[in-house]
């Protein structure tokens, strides 16, 4: 499933009430979204777990990948395959897909050393999703395909919005991305969703 996976959504309780987060959902999976991801980085643990366990059956009916953010315990609970690290929060987790957020090359060699299955790379442009951050531009894109093997997934992550940086962002070299304020002030998510693949390059 995340090899040919190219546009990873992520729904984040900083855009997303949570009364309106099964639907959100579910127009992400509506619209054909190749991973899920459940972010939330002010909400109580407990909530956290409710709510992910509310979503998996969602994304395994959907046949993609749910993957929580930060909690590999979260994940095992609510039977999720996946969970999502950042660059300081220690080891991989054991769960079945891992994926690790990465800011540099040189990040991007270590996280698939140790075993990532996927990386985030970016921030590409400033972006209040992850306010503080400083932008790594473009130029390192083609450069980190070329280092990794052809194969492995590097989504493009941050400040990625059809209509404004996409078209520069796959000119640049990106395969796959990750959206995530865009889609979800979409006013039209599935459209927005298919519209994003259709620019985006088949994976070969
Ligand atoms: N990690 C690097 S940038 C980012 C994360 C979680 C946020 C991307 O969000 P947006 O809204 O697509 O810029
Ligand atoms: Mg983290």
């Amino acid at each position: 499933m995340l090899a040919t996976a190219r546009l990873y959504g992520i729904l984040d309780l900083g855009y997303v009430e949570k009364s309106e987060a099964i639907a959100t959902t579910q127009a992400l999976l509506r619209g054909g979204i190749d991973i899920l991801q459940l972010r939330a980085k002010k909400t109580p643990k407990p909530e956290i777990l409710a709510l992910a366990k509310e979503l998996a059956p969602l994304a395994a009916q959907a046949g993609i990948p749910f993957i929580i953010n930060d909690f590999p315990e979260i994940a095992t609970a609510c039977q999720a395959p996946g969970c999502h690290v950042g660059q300081d929060d220690g080891p991989l987790p054991e769960t079945a897909i891992t994926g690790r957020s990465t800011h540099s090359l040189e990040q991007a060699q270590a996280a698939a050393q140790e075993g990532a299955d996927y990386i985030g790379f970016g921030p590409l442009y400033a972006t209040q999703t992850k306010p503080g951050r400083q932008p790594i531009g473009l130029e390192d894109i083609a450069q980190v395909h070329r280092l990794l093997p052809a194969d492995f997934p590097i989504f493009c992550i941050g400040g990625i919005a059809p209509g404004s940086t996409l078209p520069e962002v796959i000119a640049a070299g990106a395969k796959r991305v990750v959206i995530v304020s865009a889609l979800l002030q979409a006013k039209d998510i599935p459209a927005e969703i298919q519209a994003i693949k259709a620019q985006l390059p088949a994976i070969t």
